[in-house]
Formats: C-alpha cells, structure tokens, sequence
C-alpha cells in the first residue's frame, strides 16, 4: 500500500464543482496521496468520463479513490444508490462510507453492491459542532464493524476507538484537519495534523479546503504530507 512504500498517510479532499478541475488538482497532487476523496454528486458536470479519467489518474499515482457518500439507509436502497443511479458509485470507487445508524444491514447490502477488494469506512463521529454523536454510539460502531472484518477496514472519526496500546487492524481516517483554521462559519471544527495523529491516534488526515483553497495546492499538500508522516513515524516509535 502506498501508505508505507510512498510515506504518505494525506487524503485529499477534492470538493471542486467542475470536473475539469477535479481532475487538474488530483493529477497534481497525485503523487502525494494515499488516498483522494470525492463528492461526485457536487460537480455540475459529472459523467462516466469524469469516473473513468479518474481512474486512470489514481493508477498513475497509486492513490485510492474514496466517495464520501455517506450513505444512511436500509440495505435494499444502499444497493440501489451504491451500484445504480447516475452516479454508479459501486464501478469507480475504491472505499465508500457509510452511517452505522440504520443496523448492519446497510454493511451488507453495501457488500453486495461493491466489487471484491474495495472496503468500507463506517462512520463513528462527525467533526461538526454540536453533533448527536457519543462515546455509547462509537462503541456499537466498533462492535459492528468487528463483525464485518472482511469488508469494513476501518472509521471515520476524531479520535482511535481504541486504546493505542491495544493492537488495532482499523484504520482511522479524519477530517477536520488544518494548518490554518480552528473552525469555519458552518461548524465545521479543525485540529492541527500534529494533533490528530499524535494525541488522538488516527492515521490518515483528510484535508480538502487547506489544499485546494491555499494559494499554492501542491505546496500545501506537500508541507501537509510531510507534517502528517513526520508525526505518523514519531507515534508508531
Ligand atoms: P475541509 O475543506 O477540509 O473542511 O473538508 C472536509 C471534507 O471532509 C469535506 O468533504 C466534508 O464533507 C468531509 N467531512 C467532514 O468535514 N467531517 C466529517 O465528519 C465527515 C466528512 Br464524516
């Protein structure tokens, strides 16, 4: 995984509106990703060219391709909305999301609609201000995806699930992350990428506005990356 062999544990949150430049930014700042992540239903003019060209960007850099669909309801829609629809989600994604609310059987219809070696990310807690989550809701999470370790690889959230000293095969994938914010005017909430991987125990920062806002995108995903690995090394010590 590019992870270990390139040293990056950034995902980058391409959250642009038009397909041309979706597909600019993650060609520049392919080669210092793990992993780029998509609102497909954000851009105004998406199409399977878009999907495919995609693709073919994320094998040039080796980088995984993660829709942040979250997806919410039963398991028969999920199906549907992950395989069907315009967006045919289920033949370009490498890792989808999904609220752990409605019960497991949106992990399984999710299984269903995904290819053989994609993985699914559930979500644990949210980085706005002011959400329902909670520690109880965290830890039926985790009980959850311990049942479906063949498919769900890992959650979205602030924080590890578990102790660090315990082993732990999930991985912890976090938005919420910046360099120069602590919060924007919607109640989004930001920590710092030192934080995050060193007091709060994730291992993969999911920036989007620090990269693709800053004056120079490829500058900034490069400090990014090496503040995210320098402290990614230092915890793993
Ligand atoms: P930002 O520009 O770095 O704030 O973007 C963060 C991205 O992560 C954006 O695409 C959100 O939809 C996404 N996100 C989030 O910010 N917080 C969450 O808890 C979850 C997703 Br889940």
């Amino acid at each position: 995984m590019k992870l270990w062999k390139e040293k990056t544990n950034l995902c980058f949150s391409v959250d642009l509106i038009y397909s041309k430049e979706l597909l600019n930014l993650a060609n520049i700042i392919g080669p210092y990703i793990c992993c780029l992540k998509t609102h497909s239903d954000i851009v105004k003019d998406w199409t399977k060219n878009t999907a495919e060209e995609l693709i073919k960007i994320s094998k040039k850099h080796n980088f995984l391709i993660f829709e942040d669909r979250k997806f919410a309801d039963i398991g028969n829609t999920v199906i549907k909305q992950c395989r069907d629809g315009y967006f045919s989600i289920s033949s370009w994604a490498n890792i989808i999301n999904a609220h752990p609310l409605p019960g497991p059987g949106i992990i399984n219809g999710l299984k269903e609609a995904m290819p053989n070696n994609s993985g699914l990310l559930l979500i644990a807690n949210m980085s706005s201000n002011d959400n329902l989550f909670n520690q109880i809701y965290a830890e039926k999470t985790l009980n959850m995806a311990l049942k479906h370790t063949d498919f769900v690889f890992g959650f979205i959230s602030q924080n590890r699930l578990r102790d660090l000293s315990e082993p732990d095969p999930h991985i912890i994938m976090t938005p919420g992350v910046s360099l120069e914010n602590n919060t924007d005017t919607l109640g989004q909430n930001y920590n710092s990428p030192n934080d995050i991987i060193t007091k709060r125990g994730c291992d993969i920062a999911i920036i989007g506005r620090g990269i693709y806002e800053s004056d120079n995108p490829l500058e900034s995903a490069q400090k990014y990356r090496k503040i995210l690995w320098s402290a990614y090394e230092a915890r793993l010590k």
